[in-house]
């Protein structure tokens, strides 16, 4: 699989591939993981951890799972990695500084969708976090793929061993609605049985603790879908016998909608468990479904049925306005850009979208030959890209795009990929989550 692996752009001497062969790590069926003595998930047990992850996903039935992760640590891992993420802001600021003062360079990723042996041979091939070495993930850790629960905890152990230098935002993917259709849900009961519904539980608010959006060095806004609405001050109602009230609404009617701020964004609510596509609380779902459009200013984005289109203008009123560089989004793969000729293809893991006066809006998605499971022969055999950016000024991404870990094991999907639109579009709204157990002010009537 080695040779299969390719850079479009190298520069750095590269470590070998993943081509570690996993059969040659001991047996680790027989001896189930716990957490360390120390209480610290250290980077040699994060080592460890992953070649057993590879292990049990080339040897082990997937309902065997639990012999080697058994539930009660998997329930501390996500708990320990939740109550980190729990605690940072909506848009977390990441200032990537050495222990030594000097600047550590910074990888953004984007959607992986249960990829584990890509994920790993990304990290592999980036650089392990570390001290010289921030990563920033852009969300949509689980659906789709068959190793969503392996790749999400990995990513969680690496948090929770770095808490300061590996960021993990949330996609669309993280929310209750997304993983009942596209495999997570059932992918989890599939493989913890009667544990499985308090896996899920335990996955569900953790997603609801992930941060929307990142702040890298002051230069780079990064986030699942992108840009967002504001929310404006409704004309005060008149009601017989009440007092006037001045309703806090999110504008949906499309002419009036201006760009959302920073400190809305710090201010939404993002503890749902599907952000709310109508009411007051609309930031969290722009920022995890909107997309780019050549088309100038907002519009609701009618394809998904959630989140909004920004034009050019857009992105250039937001990089202006708070002196950044770049956004960098994802959130779209090689079958949602197949339906948007305006907009480059994700071939090669990445697109360079709008191009203004004060930067540059990029696309980038990080799970090569995607999806994992396909209804036609034709596959889009796309790269993934991963961005990096250096000191000093964080502002010239460097692109590193990289071909998928072949072959993948063998095992059987856990949703009906044939009947499941294989876009994220055309949400049936009426069946979200909504929020509607956490936010009284969200509708889910018409
Ligand atoms: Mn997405």
């Amino acid at each position: 699989m080695s040779e299969s692996n390719s850079h479009t752009n190298g520069g750095n001497p590269k470590p070998e591939p993943a081509t570690e062969d996993p059969t040659a790590a001991s047996d680790p069926s027989t001896t189930p993981l716990s957490w360390p003595p120390d209480g610290e998930l250290s980077r040699d047990w994060i080592r460890h951890f992953t070649s057993v992850l590879s292990w049990c996903s080339r040897h082990l039935p997937p309902s065997q799972l639990p012999s080697v992760l058994p539930p009660v640590f998997l329930q501390r891992l996500i708990l320990t990695a939740s109550n980190i993420l729990h605690r940072e802001p909506n848009l977390v600021p990441v200032d990537p500084l050495r222990g030594d003062g000097e600047s550590a360079s910074v990888v953004v990723v984007g959607d992986v969708h249960g990829q584990l042996h890509d994920v790993m041979f990304l990290l592999e091939d980036a650089g392990f976090p570390g001290e010289d070495r921030f990563f920033v993930f852009n969300g949509d850790y689980v659906d789709r793929g068959a190793w969503g629960l392996e790749t999400f905890v990995l990513l969680l152990a690496w948090k929770i061993h770095l808490p300061h230098r590996v960021f993990l935002l949330r996609g669309n993917h993280e929310s209750k609605y997304c993983t009942s259709i596209y495999g997570f849900e059932q992918e989890v009961m599939a493989k913890y049985g009667d544990q499985g519904p308090m896996v899920y539980r335990k996955c569900l608010r953790c997603f609801e603790g992930l941060p929307l959006a990142s702040i890298i060095a002051d230069r780079v806004y990064t986030a699942h879908g992108g840009l967002f609405r504001g929310v404006v001050a409704a004309p005060p109602k008149k009601h017989k016998g009440k007092k006037k009230s001045r309703k806090i609404v999110g504008d949906v009617s499309g002419g009036a909608m201006k760009l959302g701020s920073l400190d809305e964004l710090a201010r939404a609510r993002r503890t749902v468990l599907d952000p709310p596509w109508q009411g007051a609380n609309l930031i969290p779902g722009d920022v995890l479904w909107s997309d780019p459009s050549n088309k100038p200013g907002l519009s609701p984005n009618k394809e998904r049925g959630i989140g909004l289109l920004w034009g050019p203008d857009m992105t250039e009123e937001f990089l202006y306005q708070y002196q950044i560089k770049l956004i960098i989004r994802s959130h779209e793969g090689p079958d949602a850009r197949d339906k948007r000729h305006e907009l480059g293809g994700m071939d090669k893991g990445y697109t360079i979208d709008h191009v203004v006066a004060s930067g540059q809006l990029i696309t980038v998605f990080s799970a090569p030959d995607y999806p994992q499971f396909q209804a036609t022969e034709e596959r889009y055999n796309n790269q993934g890209a991963y961005i990096v950016l250096n000191p000093p000024d964080y502002s010239t991404p460097v692109f590193h795009s990289f071909e998928a870990v072949r072959p993948r094991p063998k095992v059987n999907p856990y949703y009906d990929f044939e009947q499941v639109i294989d876009s994220d579009e055309e949400l049936d709204l009426k069946s979200m989550d909504n929020g509607s157990s956490h936010d009284t002010n969200a509708s889910i009537s018409n």
